[in-house]
């Protein structure tokens, strides 16, 4: 059972997707979009050519979503996966999300596959990009927004996530294949499963022996890869893992 299997793992890896933040009102990546983005599929938006093609929409777009990360708070899920932390001798939490809330929640050993909202930087020089504290768009859809200008060399801001087509930064997906190769348990909770190559995590510990569970309201393409499938949402089934494994 998950819980004794959770008792009995020295290393945990939890791989969390959008669903771990919709408790915190941010909308998981394939809602349908509102507002301004109504007519465009969340893959469309995230890919540089977008960027280039218009880049006043596609930063509006991650404005807007940062704006929705500051205004939201850790929900029972980002909490349980912290508390867990203190539970298990060794947990790493790998993240396909690009907000802050794991971190927020006070998990400590967070890698970013997908990069982060709050790190935006030069898309021609790399140079970081220092963010104003409240970006400027209004709550609902948004809007269109220039993105701000390099000092350094006058290019184009972009933010700081990994786009499709991209690569994944390679220290954050080593540091994700060896956690997931060593680990006894892998927790796999709010993920669809469709993004490569995070979504070959669970496989990969499987095949080294770890007991993979997931945790979502519905089926998934890793269904199929887990011992155990924990049907429901985070902020509910996390808590209560936590309380029947420990008390
Ligand atoms: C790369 C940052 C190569 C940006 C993101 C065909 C086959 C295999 C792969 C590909 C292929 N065609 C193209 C590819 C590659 C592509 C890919 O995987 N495409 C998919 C669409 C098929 N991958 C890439 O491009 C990656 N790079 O492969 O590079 C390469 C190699 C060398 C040189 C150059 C290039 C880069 C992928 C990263 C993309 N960036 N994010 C941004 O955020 O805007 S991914 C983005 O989508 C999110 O970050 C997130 O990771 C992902 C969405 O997945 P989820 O997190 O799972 O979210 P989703 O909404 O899908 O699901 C939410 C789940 O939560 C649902 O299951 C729901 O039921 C559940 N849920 C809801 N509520 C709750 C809940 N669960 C629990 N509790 C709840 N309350
Ligand atoms: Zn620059």
């Amino acid at each position: 059972m998950p819980d004794a299997a959770l008792r009995a793992a020295h290393r945990v890896v939890v791989l969390t997707g959008a669903g771990v933040s919709a408790e915190s009102g941010i909308a998981t990546f394939r809602d349908a979009q509102t507002g301004l983005w109504e007519r465009f599929a969340a893959e469309d938006l995230a890919t540089p050519r977008a960027f280039l093609r218009d880049p006043a929409l596609v930063w509006g777009w991650y404005e807007w979503r940062r704006m929705q990360v500051l205004r939201a708070q850790p929900n029972p899920a980002h909490r349980a996966i912290a508390a867990l932390e203190r539970r298990v001798p060794a947990l790493t939490v790998v993240t396909q999300n690009v907000d802050d809330l794991h971190e927020r929640a006070g998990s400590a050993a967070v890698v970013h596959l997908h990069g982060s909202l709050h790190a935006p930087r030069c898309f021609d020089c790399a140079s970081p990009f220092a963010l104003p504290p409240d970006p400027p768009c209004e709550p609902e859809g948004g809007r269109r927004l220039a993105p701000p200008r390099c000092a350094r060399c006058g290019g184009a801001v972009r933010p700081g996530v990994v786009w499709f087509g991209e690569s994944l930064p390679a220290d954050a997906w080593r540091e994700a294949g060896q956690a997931a190769s060593d680990c006894e348990l892998l927790l796999a909770v709010g993920t669809s499963g469709l993004v490569h190559p995070a979504a070959s995590l669970p496989a990969l510990a499987r095949r080294h022996g770890a007991t993979v569970v997931l945790i979502n309201p519905v089926p998934t393409a890793l269904d199929a890869v887990a011992q155990h499938v924990l049907r429901g949402k985070a902020g509910e089934l996390l808590p209560a893992l936590l309380e029947t494994a420990f008390g």
